[in-house]
């Protein structure tokens, strides 16, 4: 058992909250001081953060499936010390996140199991498969340039554990989003079949993408909470339209097509205006119906069961670590 324990007791879900804490508790959030893992915070805060930044771990773990694929792929070695090195960071991502919901009073174990047995969620865009290497550049401009729209808010967070883990998430984020950018430019600068290529991932990736930010505003049931309780800062729409604003200039000086023939610049709003993402295919994939939510999770459990031995050697090895050291402090006293 992992978890770090708290001092305080915690709230049952649907128990009758304190009125004058409550007040208190969004007196503290509203002069943007923030909260720590031992400070009261009302059971639904709690429970929501468990569930968006378990989430959010989760989709870091599996988001390095479809990119790890590729590494004994990669056509040469800088790609490949890249490509390495960025599947590296996104494991790291996941363990300071789940660090970060243990503060919260869940273990580790816990999480992984609701993940394993597919009772958790992560990220729609994993659903998706890496049909070529084009598509490992798109992943880094696409997915972690609509990861890094959605996470930099998050700095701001309201949590503290969770807004001091996204600062060093953030500023690799933006490395890979830099490393997919830069592959598809190279692409489109080789051959036809090279920018063919590039062409064909961006068509199937972009509505993906903007699926990540998640439902409408009108369909999103957690946003209100989440902003009144300044854990998200943005809703889904509004991140979803500056992610497109930032996109598509993009997208012209790589010289290819976004896949919506309703793509355009509105010049009295000042933002584009972009078509309707098919939300049957995207609640189809949250609900382990997707293209490839299966195989991700076999993988996943495949993973995690053949790591056993390692966990079993690191806590083997902790255990010698603290007995030396209690030996050495009895003979010394
Ligand atoms: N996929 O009320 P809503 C990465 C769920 S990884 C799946 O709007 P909320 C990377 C939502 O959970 C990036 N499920 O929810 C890694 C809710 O269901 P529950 C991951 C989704 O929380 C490796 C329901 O739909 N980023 O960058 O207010 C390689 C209704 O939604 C999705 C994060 O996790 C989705 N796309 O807003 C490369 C960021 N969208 O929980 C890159 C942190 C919605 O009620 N998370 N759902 O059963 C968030 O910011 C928010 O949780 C979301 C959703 C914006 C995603």
């Amino acid at each position: 058992m992992y978890t770090q324990s708290l001092n305080t007791a915690v709230q049952r879900d649907g128990a009758e909250e304190d009125p004058q804490k409550l007040a208190a508790f969004q007196a503290k959030i509203d002069r943007e001081e923030k909260i720590e893992p031992n400070d009261w915070m009302p059971a639904a805060y709690r429970k929501t953060l468990i569930r968006q930044i378990s989430q959010h771990a989760h989709s870091e773990i599996v988001g390095m499936l479809p990119e790890g694929n590729w590494i004994t792929r990669a056509p040469s070695l800088k790609r490949k010390a890249a490509l390495l090195a960025k599947v590296q960071d996104e494991g790291g991502h996941g363990l300071y996140l789940y660090s970060a919901a243990e503060t919260l009073g869940i273990s580790r174990e816990e999480m992984v199991e609701q993940l394993h047995t597919g009772k958790a969620k992560y990220s729609s865009i994993f659903n998706y498969p890496t049909l070529n290497w084009a598509d490992v550049g798109a992943v880094g401009w696409l997915v972690d340039g609509a990861a890094i729209m959605n996470q930099i808010p998050l700095c701001r967070c309201s949590y503290g554990p969770y807004a001091r883990a996204m600062i060093r998430i953030c500023k690799e984020e933006s490395f890979h989003q830099r490393q997919g950018y830069e592959l598809l430019l190279t692409m489109m600068k080789g051959s036809e079949d090279q920018r063919q290529m590039v062409q064909d991932a961006v068509n199937r990736l972009w509505w993906p993408a903007l699926m990540m930010f998640g439902p409408s505003d009108k369909d999103s049931v957690n946003t209100a909470d989440s902003m009144r309780w300044k854990i998200k800062r943005f809703t889904n729409d509004e991140l979803r339209q500056k992610f497109v604003d930032a996109t598509v200039p993009q997208a012209e000086v790589l010289g290819i097509t976004l896949p919506d023939p309703d793509l355009r610049f509105d010049e009295e709003s000042g933002h584009y205006v972009y078509g309707e993402p098919n939300w049957e295919e995207f609640y189809n994939s949250i609900k382990g119906n997707g293209i490839c939510n299966k195989q991700r999770l076999k993988d996943r459990v495949k993973a995690h069961t053949d790591g056993a031995w390692v966990r079993e050697a690191a806590l083997a090895y902790a255990r010698k670590e603290r007995e030396r050291r209690e030996a050495g402090k009895q003979a010394a006293e």
